[in-house]
């Protein structure tokens, strides 16, 4: 069985729970306690160096870091459309992981964890950052359904979370409607599963 080591509250970790869910795939939660630092006791640090979840484990593999592990679930597991082999295909989805890493971590994902969490952060970066990945979105979208492809791709899983979650960062979605619309896209699929924080777009 597969296993899944999370926080609740991790986008990064609900990224690879919502990838479960779209293919049907079923798991084992293993909640880690970040309150008593699990995360960085040796067994933990023996799977990710790093000490962060998401954690996956799969038959005998053990896979960190949470754009891996859409690749690994991808490749594994998924039709092919989800992780395509073509080779300007795959660069640009790999380029939106990349994205997904760095600028929606840089901003939105940082806007969210200081006032969620009460993380310090440069404010003033952050805001640039997160203004200038959503207008790259919004201009991406303009009459495209998926970041990647014509058909949805793991691209899409890794920015939704922390984009869903942009009103805990103070940041207003409102005025990027190609944005809203991608969004109720992804949250119309079959088998789509929200996390808290997350309420369904309304257009
Ligand atoms: N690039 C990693 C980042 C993982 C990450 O930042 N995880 C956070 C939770 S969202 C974490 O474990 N933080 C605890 C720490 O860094 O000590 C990924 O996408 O999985």
């Amino acid at each position: 069985m597969i296993e899944l080591f999370e926080f609740a509250l991790s986008g990064n970790c609900y990224k690879v729970r919502l990838m479960l869910s779209l293919i049907n795939l079923k798991y084992e939660s293993r909640i880690v306690n970040g309150l008593e630092k699990e995360h960085k006791a040796a067994s933990f640090l023996a799977m990710n160096p790093f000490g962060q979840v998401p954690v996956l484990k799969d038959k005998g593999n053990v896979l960190r870091d949470s754009q891996g592990i859409l690749v690994y679930l991808a490749l594994a597991y998924a039709e092919s459309s989800w992780f395509p082999m073509d080779p300007v295909q795959s660069a640009e989805v790999v380029a939106w992981l990349s994205t997904a890493a760095n600028e929606v971590s840089r901003g939105p994902g940082a806007l969210r964890s200081h006032y969620l969490l009460g993380r310090p952060i440069n404010l003033e970066e952050a805001k640039s950052v997160t203004e200038n990945v959503l207008s790259i979105l919004e201009n991406r979208l303009t009459n495209r359904n998926w970041l990647a492809t014509d058909s949805i791709t793991i691209a899409d899983i890794a920015i939704y979370p922390y984009i869903a979650l942009c009103h805990q960062g103070k940041v207003d979605l409102f005025p990027y409607e190609n944005i809203r619309k991608w969004m109720v896209r992804i949250e119309s699929l079959p088998n789509y599963i929200s996390m808290q924080g997350i309420d369904k777009q309304v257009l």
